[in-house]
């Protein structure tokens, strides 16, 4: 088997990238890109996951028009939302997209029974109004009673097409339900939402195999034969395999995409009281690891003031404006609550800068620059703060994913926080999902050498840093807007 796929679907996007490893060098091709996004529903917000399902099918029926008829997959998805299954195997519910808005004020409520301390010290992962724990908190407790199974995204996706359950380790681990210590679901945690062990799966480790797709979906669709190779099927979790190691040279990562994840990889959890108070996460990583990292808003910020404005400029050009525009004109502070899911992203930008007694940014390319300048001031003191909480001082920043394409984001990082920072993979998510599926073949022995493949065959651009004027009075104005925390 030398045909390998990697079906990754983050929050903005979804592909299907074909990677071919020849002579210590690996290739990738786009087989199938498609948009996703959450929709609002009656005040919810929900996924299209049959959809998202139907996506797979259209990419792997592409690969078989390529001539594939064999070949290994692997799924990736963003992390902690959740399918809830009868017993007959039949989804129960539509798919919560996390920016829901009905896990407002649960963790507050959650902290009152069992205090975030504990939390913190049993699971080492971050407080987000997200974690799957805050969202089965508010669900349903009758339907939720009901469901024979629940399953993350990517373990659904997998289900419906092998039709075995899994809950796969480095996703499973997003839900804040994860023991540090015992390697499992965490009793206590599942006593307090009124779960049953047995409503999860074993956890999966990545690289297993899951068998193959199932027959009567082969011949239905026309498909390839497909092996199912259990990813790291979170995608930050994939993003990290995907990151080249910088030889000798201490390094940090931003995944950038829909989130900015800005950590590194460690083989052992930090969760002491100094990482709590700075909401740094533990996820689990492939292969024995944490990604000890940071939550930032990200992308998504210019995500919805594209669609707001009718997405009359793409990513690129958007990019465009925001170098023409003045900088430093008006920040915000990315990681405020406000900007989880506001009615209208536009307005709440303008809203944070008139407040803060700023510039009301009001053309596209203003709005950019407000966006991209407030990312990098947050990589600064975010990156800062991970230098004290690991004690390692960083040399170099990598930043992987989409964002990686924007320069002028890439530049102003660099200038920021006054260190090199490497732009590239773009696709390192794919990059990571793939490398599971080689080791599993055998065709690479282990990340180390996946990571250094991955080096050589990808381009990666180098951004030197560049003075900033003024920058003491910026870093002023930053530090008295600058919220650290997302509730
Ligand atoms: P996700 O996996 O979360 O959906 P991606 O890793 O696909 O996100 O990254 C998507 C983001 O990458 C877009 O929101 C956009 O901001 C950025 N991006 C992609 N291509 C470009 C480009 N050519 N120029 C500038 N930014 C880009
Ligand atoms: C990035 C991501 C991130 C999670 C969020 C839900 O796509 O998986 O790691 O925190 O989405």
């Amino acid at each position: 088997m030398n045909k390998h796929i990697a079906a990754d679907i983050g929050a903005s996007s979804g592909r299907l990238l074909l990677g071919t490893l020849k002579e210590g060098e690996l290739s990738l091709e786009e087989i199938h890109r498609f948009s996703n996004g959450f929709k609002e529903r009656e005040g919810s917000c929900f996924w299209d996951i049959d959809y998202l399902f139907e996506q797979i099918i259209v990419g792997l029926q592409k690969a078989k028009a390529l001539g594939i008829s064999e070949c290994t997959l692997g799924i990736d998805t963003w992390a902690v939302d959740y399918v809830l299954l009868d017993a007959d195997g039949s989804r129960i519910q539509e798919v919560y997209a996390y920016r829901d808005r009905r896990t407002v004020g649960v963790m507050e409520e959650v902290a009152a029974i069992l205090s975030p301390e504990t939390v913190y010290a049993k699971t080492g992962i971050q407080q987000l109004t997200f974690n799957t724990l805050y969202q089965l908190y508010a669900h349903d407790r009758k339907e939720l009673a009901e469901a024979d199974q629940i399953l993350l995204v990517p373990d659904y996706l997998y289900y419906r097409l092998g039709g075995r359950k899994i809950n796969e380790a480095t996703n499973a681990s997003t839900t804040q339900l994860l023991n540090l210590q015992t390697g499992d679901f965490d009793s206590e945690l599942l006593s307090l939402l009124h779960l049953r062990r047995e409503q999860f799966a074993p956890l999966t480790a990545p690289g297993e195999s899951l068998g193959f797709i199932q027959e009567s979906l082969v011949r239905q669709y026309d498909l390839p034969r497909c092996q199912l190779i259990c990813a790291a099927t979170h995608d930050t979790a994939s993003a990290v395999l995907g990151v080249p190691v910088q030889k000798g040279r201490s390094a940090a990562y931003v995944s950038s995409g829909t989130w900015s994840l800005l950590g590194v990889e460690l083989d052992y959890p930090i969760n002491n009281p100094q990482a709590m108070a700075a909401n740094y996460t533990n996820e689990w990583g492939a292969f024995g690891t944490y990604r000890f990292l940071k939550n930032i808003m990200g992308l998504w910020l210019i995500q919805e003031v594209r669609r707001l404005d009718g997405e009359r400029y793409s990513f690129a050009e958007l990019a465009r404006l925001a170098g023409e525009a003045e900088a430093f004109r008006s920040l915000i502070p990315c990681n405020a609550p406000r900007f989880l899911n506001p009615d209208n992203m536009i307005e709440e930008i303008r809203s944070a800068c008139a407040e803060s007694g700023q510039p009301v940014p009001v053309t596209p390319g203003q709005l950019a620059r407000c966006i991209f300048d407030s990312l990098a001031m947050s990589y600064r003191s975010y990156l800062q703060e991970l230098e004290e909480l690991t004690g390692t001082a960083v040399e170099v920043l990598q930043i992987v994913g989409g964002g990686a394409n924007n320069a002028l984001l890439c530049q102003l990082t660099a200038d920021v926080i006054g260190r090199e920072v490497l732009a590239g993979p773009t696709e390192s998510t794919a990059l990571g999902n793939l490398a599971v599926q080689l080791i599993h073949v055998g065709s690479v022995a282990n990340i180390a050498e996946a990571r250094a493949i991955i080096g050589n065959s990808f381009p990666i651009i180098s951004y030197t840093p560049r003075p900033v004027p003024q920058l003491e009075a910026l870093l002023d104005r930053w530090g008295a807007l600058h919220v650290p925390v997302i509730h």
